[in-house]
């Protein structure tokens, strides 16, 4: 018998999905980490950290929901952009409550947001949550909520901070509160269905955005090529990492191979603080032009079939 059953037993199971969507660097991922309590999907100063959709599930009281982070919007050109908008519009059909999520720190963030509350949908609950409260002024807030209010017709308004936790439980309850009536969808201890060999791969990515946010401006790709468990609990994992130039390979060897070596020092750690066990993190980066044209690398990314 499940947890929230046992303590609540006049309950009825609720369970729904809810799409988050957003502009780039919003704090989506943030935000559905906050919520589920544990990493599931990588966060970064960067924008289009998230590149195709990640579920991150939360059981609050009798209720299972299921966050779906999706890439940011914004103005797509290349082949995987465009394929990473794609996947966060399907994310907003998925949902039966969406969520769009705002940077209220950000000068302009109405005017920015205009094509986005566009394609709002019309049919379902759209709740605004304005983040990043703890960089804004309270009166600038109030204005910001009246303004998209005016925009569009949101069921309700939220104000938080994704990353100190500020009004995440109250948004929370709302959408446990929200969902429909109906038979849990995952095990309840089961936080994402990401499988563990592209967690570790994004996990890898991460460090490589936050290391080298700076002076890697374009894609990279990690794959984690193969996984070796060890009869004595150890597993070694092998990722490439793909670059499109020589240039980016040489930053992301750094002088003497110093910077993959802490990139892989930082992603060993996590992943050993995950997988609870000793990891072996092997690295090798690769140049491949113009990987993101590829179905191949889609597909490994998930974004397409
Ligand atoms: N000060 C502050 N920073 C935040 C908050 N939420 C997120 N951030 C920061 O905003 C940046 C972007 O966060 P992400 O969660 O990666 O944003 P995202 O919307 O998932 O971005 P994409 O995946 O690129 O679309 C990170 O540096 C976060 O630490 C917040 O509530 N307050
Ligand atoms: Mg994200």
């Amino acid at each position: 018998m499940s947890e929230a059953n046992s303590s609540s037993p006049g309950d009825e199971m609720r369970c729904g999905f809810v799409s988050v969507v957003g502009l780039p660097n919003a704090g989506k991922s943030t935000l559905i980490n906050q919520l589920v309590g544990q990493k599931v999907s990588i966060v970064s100063k960067r924008v289009q950290t998230t590149r195709s959709r990640v579920l991150g599930i939360v059981i609050e009281g009798a209720a299972q929901v299921i966050l779906i982070d999706t890439p940011g919007i914004f103005e797509a050109r290349k082949t995987m952009e465009r394929a990473m908008v794609g996947a966060a519009y399907d994310a907003l059909e998925e949902g039966e409550i969406a969520l769009h999520l705002v940077d209220a720190s950000q000068s302009g963030a109405r005017e920015r947001n205009a094509e986005l509350i566009k394609r709002l949908p019309q049919n379902k609950p759209v709740l605004l949550v304005l983040n990043k409260t703890d960089c804004v002024q309270k009166p600038d807030l109030l204005a910001l909520a009246s303004d998209f209010n005016a925009a569009f017709d949101y069921e309700a308004t939220f104000m938080i901070s994704a990353l100190k936790g500020n009004g995440t439980q109250a948004l929370l309850s709302h959408l446990a509160e929200e969902v429909k009536t109906g038979p849990w969808l995952f095990d309840e201890d089961q936080i994402t269905d990401m499988p563990m060999r592209l967690m570790a791969a994004e996990i890898t990515r991460e460090k490589i955005f936050n290391q080298l946010y700076k002076e890697l401006p374009t894609s990279c790709f990690v794959e984690t090529e193969k996984w070796e468990d060890f009869d004595n609990g150890d597993v070694k994992i092998h990722q490439i990492l793909y670059v499109e130039r020589d240039s980016q390979k040489a930053i992301v060897l750094g002088r003497g191979g110093a910077r993959i070596k802490q990139i892989g020092q930082a992603a060993r750690k996590e992943l050993e603080d995950i997988l609870e066990r000793r990891v072996h993190l092997k690295l090798f980066a690769k140049v491949k032009d113009n990987w993101s044209e590829e179905p191949e690398m889609l597909r490994l990314m998930g974004l397409i079939e």
